[in-house]
């Protein structure tokens, strides 16, 4: 289901967007899935197991920043995150063995979702293989504007940058001490139902929503089979079972040479990558605060 030269680009720049991904009927059910669980989140007044909240969010003003694991609370994104038109486009660029890492869903509302700043999801979660990758759904039209999702073509092959502060984790890499190129970084755009597939070794960020239209990416992480994670944070049972999404679990991880930095000691501010990113040094895109 990806071409030769998809493929190619994958390897040589570690990203690319396929369009027409999700068909209507399945984008209609999953936002309306969406929209139910967010009308929800008037009820909560904290981050919880389910909800990410802007800073900004109070119950009366619901803002929610991410929809966390939507796979592990609702069945539909569980079948989403195993559909043959998901797993069948990454087969080709980690084999026919995939375990389900997790899964994430990135709200950007209009005029104040919030930016993630430069990382490389391998400063998370290391494994003994980099046939890791990330795929992002989005559901709704998505362009410069309303945050595209941007990679720097070609850092999958490069180092692993120190995502560390006052000695720490903090989960986002030093614009002003990294030597990259961000100028090059490429956006993600493509209308909704596009997948946008990046390497788990690519630096990748997004900016704040300014526009007025909303820009929800549903992330889904996987690994071949054989890419153990260097620390295991979910149960044995579930890690060969539940989470296998094609094909076999082994317990003979494939062990190659790839740049590792340990996300330890944790992060201060635990729950998300925003969270996380908080204890960062310096930020690279302007917050909603700064914006107004
Ligand atoms: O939502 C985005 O644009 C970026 C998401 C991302 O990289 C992450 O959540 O790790």
């Amino acid at each position: 289901m990806l071409t030769k030269a998809q493929v190619e680009q994958y390897r040589e720049e570690g990203y690319l967007v396929v369009e027409g991904v999700l068909d209507r009927e399945t984008l209609a059910e999953v936002r309306a899935e969406v929209d139910r669980i967010v009308a929800e989140a008037g009820k909560v007044a904290a981050n919880d197991d389910i909800y990410d909240l802007e800073d900004t969010h109070s119950p009366r003003n619901p803002r929610v920043r991410r929809i966390k694991s939507p796979h592990k609370f609702f069945p539909l994104f569980d079948a989403l995150a195993r559909s043959p038109a998901i797993i069948g486009r990454i087969a080709p660029l980690i084999g026919p063995d995939i375990r389900l890492h997790g899964t994430k869903l990135n709200m950007k509302a209009a005029g104040y979702g919030s930016p993630v700043e430069w990382h490389q999801d391998w400063a998370f979660y290391p494994h003994t293989n980099d046939d890791v990758l990330a795929t992002g759904l989005y559901l709704d039209d998505c362009d410069e504007a309303n945050g595209a999702l941007m990679v720097v073509p070609g850092s999958h092959k490069g180092p692993v940058w120190d995502h560390h502060a006052d000695g720490a984790f903090c989960g986002a890499m030093d614009p002003e001490s990294c030597a990259v190129d961000f100028a090059s970084a490429r956006p993600l755009t493509g209308p909704a139902g596009s997948m946008t597939i990046h390497h788990v070794r690519a630096v990748h960020g997004s900016a704040l929503n300014r526009s007025n239209r909303m820009r929800r990416l549903l992330l889904h992480e996987y690994t071949a089979a054989d890419a153990w994670p260097l620390i295991m944070r979910e149960s044995f049972e579930d890690f060969v079972g539940a989470r296998m999404v094609a094909g076999k679990p082994t317990i003979e991880p494939r062990v190659v040479p790839c740049p590792i930095r340990m996300p330890l000691p944790p992060a201060p501010n635990q729950g998300s990558i925003y969270e996380n990113q908080k204890s960062a040094r310096s930020r690279f895109f302007e917050v909603y605060a700064e914006a107004r």
